[in-house]
């Protein structure tokens, strides 16, 4: 991967990138290949009807058959990295989302910043509803709802567990915006109003930046956030506890769960 690597790609750190990475290095050195081979082809022709040997205008210009040759070549490498990669990576990276092993996550994007909410142990989410939206409860969630008692709510920083398959579900409260995490090969747009999904396996422990893809206001460069992938026991840990969740999250989670 020398070109992704003279590119400035972070090193992939998810169990697929690498079909991602193949994909990429490939294109480059087929546009590596056309720029030098056209550019070659051009100095020729600029030699080649000189005016110093051809007196006379020609209209007619080159008339060699191996260009034609050529160009349905790239026309047919084109077809198959189009047909043979491109359509089989997003065929399963979307047939692949409905995964029953996989850790699933609500992502919401906002201005600015991102929001994670985790189902807890139970596997199910909370409600929500975006009347109960406020500066204490970005996320609108009805903490009465048995199922999201053990909810978790993060802000900007995503952990995972190591070697798991994490499914997120993109939505965004505000404008659009795009989940991007290069180490981890993933990147989609977080639409108000609709859901997007995505998902990748973490398997090199580390904190791997997110950025938002699409200029979304004022503050979209500061829209930084983190994917940390920790092993399986510390995320255990961290789930139960939720040390991230805010203290205003802990009470009325508290004062919902004492409530019945
Ligand atoms: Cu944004």
């Amino acid at each position: 991967m020398i070109l992704l690597k003279l590119l400035g790609m972070p090193d992939d750190v998810s169990a697929d990138g690498y079909m991602i990475d193949h994909m990429m290095e490939f294109c480059l050195w087929f546009m590596v290949i056309l720029f030098v081979g056209w550019t070659l082809f051009f100095l020729f022709i600029l030699w080649k009807f000189r005016r110093g040997r051809n007196k006379q205008a020609q209209y007619h210009g080159f008339r060699a058959k191996w260009t034609t040759h050529a160009e349905l070549a790239v026309i047919l490498v084109e077809a198959v990295l189009l047909l043979g990669f491109a359509v089989p990576i997003w065929k399963k990276t979307v047939k692949d989302f409905h995964d029953d092993n996989a850790m699933q996550v609500h992502v919401v994007a906002y201005q600015f910043g991102w929001a994670f909410h985790y189902p807890g142990a139970d596997g199910k989410f909370g409600r929500n509803d975006p009347k109960l939206v406020s500066s204490t409860n970005p996320l609108g969630i009805d903490w009465t709802d048995p199922s999201s008692k053990d909810d978790v709510v993060a802000l900007n920083t995503m952990r995972v567990p190591l070697n798991q398959k994490v499914a997120l579900t993109l939505t965004s409260k505000d404008v659009i915006h795009n989940f991007a995490a290069p180490s981890l090969r993933v990147a989609r747009d977080a639409i108000p109003g609709s859901s997007n999904e995505i998902w990748f396996t973490g398997i090199k422990e580390g904190d791997y930046d997110v950025i938002c893809g699409q200029l979304c206001g004022a503050g979209h460069g500061l829209m930084k956030g983190t994917v940390s992938v920790i092993p399986a026991a510390d995320f255990s840990e961290w789930i139960l506890k939720n040390p991230s969740i805010p203290a205003q999250f802990k009470e009325q989670k508290v004062a919902a769960a004492t409530a019945h």
